[in-house]
């Protein structure tokens, strides 16, 4: 157990120039931890909630300084001088905030503090932050993940005017994590190239990844098909491609029929006929995962293509569990994915988010780290992988400070760890 002795939260400012939450914690005098709280932009419905001031007067209403205060004048009292471990600190604020998605305390807040305190006592142990959550976990053989690479940004991440969210590029046959950040770097500047030639845009979007308007998904995928070979791989040998489709964004449940308007492909489906389509890709391109392939509300559907897919791909929830260990539970019941996202602000805590990465691993499922489209620097989920041993981490492109932050992380991570780099 550790005592609390100082906490202090301040507003600064995410990689989309949004202010939010960080927090700092100091527990036994001496022993500090640090965490900035990210934000998303396609964020699932049933995501606890990321609370703001709503004072139009400061940053639109986006600001979060009567949140930081609110921690350091009404919340810290009561934990102030207190001692704490892990769980006791996250079930503290789950009961103190009362409400089945933290939208008295807000997760932002709940999130600040539970993850500080998390660095706090990885200091006071003198031990790296991975290592102390692979004890939390019980997790002997700390893994460097394999990058999921996002170097074509669209949906809510860009105005490229493409509907699938983000393009990925997955190294299937490196040896180490340091060579397969090598491998996508190339890949990502040769595609760059293949972009200027075509005279398009070299502008990134919110992930790091280029966001050119090129029209049609398969257009996007035939560029990283070329930017793998130009590069000197070989596309579905040692590069696989994913995909997050973040299908509830162009999901309009009032529309008359055909309720999946895919804008860049010019087309209206059903979920069916929408399945059909992600069949054709999948079919004609080295696709090893598909993200949120349907709605945030049709465990059906993904059960469907559950069935007929899961087998070959990683077919991953995000939206359709947001980290929350009820909406998993019925998605193991109802087979409707065999992969999980793993988001910390989706549901607040760090102990809560580690139960569902047990739960989900327990059950034979993938699990992958993720990032939010707003970051900061803050590289804690590069640990939060390592530790947990998860197979994969998605944290944007090669590019963005807030994105390389990560990957530079499990660089220096993986100088620290011998065992091997094995596909997961
Ligand atoms: C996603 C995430 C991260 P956002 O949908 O997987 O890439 O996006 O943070 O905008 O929800
Ligand atoms: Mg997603």
């Amino acid at each position: 157990m550790s005592s609390i002795t100082k906490i202090k939260a301040r507003e600064i400012l995410d990689s989309r120039g949004d202010p939010t939450l960080e927090v700092d914690t100091t527990v036994d005098n001496n022993f500090f931890g640090r965490f900035s709280v990210p934000s998303g932009a396609s964020k699932g419905k049933y995501e606890a909630l990321e609370k703001r001031d709503g004072d139009r007067a400061h940053f639109e209403g986006k600001g979060v300084k009567k949140l930081a205060e609110r921690l350091e004048q009404e919340i810290a009292p009561n934990i102030l001088n207190k001692d704490f471990n892990q769980n006791s600190i996250d079930h503290f604020l789950i009961e103190t905030d009362a409400t089945t998605n933290k939208s008295n305390l807000g997760a932002n807040l709940i999130l600040g503090v539970s993850m500080s305190f998390a660095k706090a006592e990885s200091s006071k142990l003198n031990i790296p932050f991975y290592k102390y959550i692979a004890s939390l976990v019980g997790n002997t053989s700390l893994t460097l993940p394999i990058p999921m690479v996002n170097i074509i940004n669209g949906g809510m991440h860009a105005d490229s005017g493409l509907d699938i969210q983000e393009f990925m590029i997955v190294p299937l046959l490196a040896k180490s994590f340091t060579e397969s950040l090598e491998n996508c770097t190339k890949v990502f500047w040769h595609l760059k190239s293949i972009l200027k030639e075509n005279n398009l845009s070299i502008a990134v979007g919110d992930e790091g990844g280029f966001a050119p308007k090129l029209g049609s998904h398969n257009k996007a995928l035939d560029f990283m098909m070329q930017a793998i070979e130009k590069a000197g791989f070989k596309a579905g040998f040692d590069f696989g491609v994913a995909l997050d489709c973040a299908a509830s964004e162009f999901y309009n449940p009032s529309a008359d029929g055909n309720k999946y308007l895919l804008k860049s492909e010019d087309g209206e489906m059903n979920s069916d006929e929408l399945s059909n389509y992600y069949e054709n890709l999948i079919k004609n391109y080295p696709i090893i995962s598909i993200e949120d392939p349907f709605a945030e509300d049709d465990f059906q559907a993904s059960a469907s293509f559950v069935k007929n897919w899961g087998d070959k791909l990683m077919v991953v929830g995000d939206d359709l569990f947001v980290t929350n260990i009820k909406r998993l539970e019925e998605g193991i019941k109802q087979k409707s994915a065999n992969s999980i996202l793993i988001k910390l602000n989706q549901i607040g805590t760090l102990s809560e988010t580690l139960g569902v990465i047990s739960r989900a691993k327990e059950v034979g499922w993938k699990t992958i780290v993720s990032h939010r489209s707003g970051e900061t620097e803050d590289t804690s989920i590069a640990h939060l992988a390592v530790g947990t041993g998860s197979g994969y981490v998605k944290t944007g492109s090669v590019s963005r400070g807030e994105r390389t932050a990560k990957y530079n992380e499990l660089l220096r991570i993986e100088e620290e760890i011998t065992s091997d780099y094995t596909k997961v």
